[in-house]
């Protein structure tokens, strides 16, 4: 009688769990990726350093990777990602956006902490004066904010994982100028930062590309408040739209100060203006704002999905494109980890780099020969407050 009894309990836990299990495997999960098994020859403990801008003006970016990379780890450690028995750890290094201090930070981390790999820095400025450290230690170092031209040149351990804004420039102008019919523009760049410096590049070569003509170019540099004079020469020449590189702090007076002279056209940004503290604290002026990005909110990818309602679970707060580039990159960095079986530097630089057809939040992921990211970005334009998708509007 006992035997039977157990016998159907078993049966009944059996049916009863069935739904839950059902339910589980329909729920895709980061990491369900066939290309590697269980690895078997891991430390106990492996560390990766992160290099974010936690502090000043730049944690409007920084706050939100590191947020990312931890809910990462947790949910790798939680998963037995990197085999029994191993815990990744992530040691947090704050640059301020300084490079000064990311090369310090970077130092730390490699020389001293002997981390087996790097993400970070925030800004491509930071990353040119530190990401050398890395490289000149054979360690790799994985951008997920950096969209500077040119930055994996510096090395071999050197990658990223967030599109160039030579990636996704070129399609925003080409779509921007069919979707609002731009003739001539206005462009105001900073000329202090390598990442506002390239997007200006980038801007110009798409707009020649498109046959849009620049009526005028006007500069500033990181940390100006007063936007004003460049504006009004702008504006004078009554351009269908104003291009603007510029990081967040920046790109928020600018906005609200062009808003202010009267200017009621589209604005065109760079990946600075990705952050949605930058539509937060422009208020209304930030409707029409356009900027290409890696990741949309709305995106309907099932990883994407789940993230999302992770995120919003673990921190009650919407991710934003820097979040999602920052999690993605702590899942690529343990899945190079799990897949070379190993914590040598090389051995983990060699499997980040064979990594193809990832699936991720941002797509299905892949790294070129460069280590430069592959997948599709999106247009996005503000309306009240968020990012909606270019065109897809009602
Ligand atoms: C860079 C950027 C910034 C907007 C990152 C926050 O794209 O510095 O490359």
């Amino acid at each position: 009688m006992r035997k039977v009894c157990l016998a159907l309990s078993f049966l009944l836990i059996g049916v009863l769990a069935l739904p839950v299990l059902a339910q589980d495997m329909e729920t895709p999960q980061m990491g369900w990726w066939d290309e590697c098994a269980t690895p078997e020859n891991l430390p106990d403990t492996v560390t990766i350093g992160v290099v974010f801008g936690l502090s000043g003006p730049i944690s409007v970016y920084g706050g939100p990777q590191q947020q990312a990379v931890q809910l990462a780890v947790d949910e790798i450690n939680e998963s037995g990602y990197l085999g029994e028995g191993t815990t990744l750890v992530a040691m947090f290094e704050d640059s301020a956006g300084d490079a000064e201090q990311a090369i310090a930070a970077m130092t730390k981390l490699v020389e001293e902490d002997q981390v087996v790999a790097v993400i970070g820095p925030t800004l491509s400025t930071e990353a040119f004066s530190a990401d050398p450290v890395a490289q000149e230690n054979g360690t790799v170092v994985m951008g997920v904010s950096n969209t500077a031209i040119g930055l994996t040149d510096m090395g071999d351990f050197v990658f990223r994982d967030s599109l160039p804004e030579s990636s996704v420039i070129p399609g925003t102008i080409a779509q921007a100028t069919e979707v609002l019919g731009l003739e001539k523009v206005g462009v105001l760049y900073g000329n202090d930062d390598d990442f506002t410096l390239s997007g200006y590049d980038v801007f110009v070569q798409a707009l020649e590309d498109n046959n849009v003509a620049i009526t005028n170019e006007q500069t500033f540099a990181r940390g100006d408040v007063d936007f004003n004079p460049q504006l009004t020469a702008l504006l004078a020449d009554e351009p269908d739209a104003l291009v603007v590189s510029a990081l967040a702090a920046e790109a928020v007076q600018i906005i609200t100060q062009a808003r202010d002279l009267g200017y009621e056209g589209p604005i065109i940004g760079g990946n600075g203006l990705n952050s949605p503290s930058v539509l937060e604290q422009s208020g209304d002026a930030s409707n029409g704002v356009i900027v290409g990005a890696a990741w949309n909110i709305a995106s309907p990818d099932p990883l994407s999905e789940v993230w999302v309602s992770n995120y919003q679970a673990a921190y009650d707060a919407t991710p934003d494109q820097f979040a999602t580039q920052a999690y993605t990159g702590a899942w690529l960095m343990a899945t190079a980890i799990r897949c070379g079986d190993s914590a040598d530097r090389t051995a983990v630089r060699d499997a980040l780099a064979a990594i193809q057809d990832f699936p991720t939040p941002l797509g299905t992921f892949s790294f070129d020969e460069d280590r430069n990211p592959v997948h599709t970005p999106v247009v996005q334009i503000a309306q009240n407050g968020a990012f909606g998708v270019l065109g897809a509007e009602e």
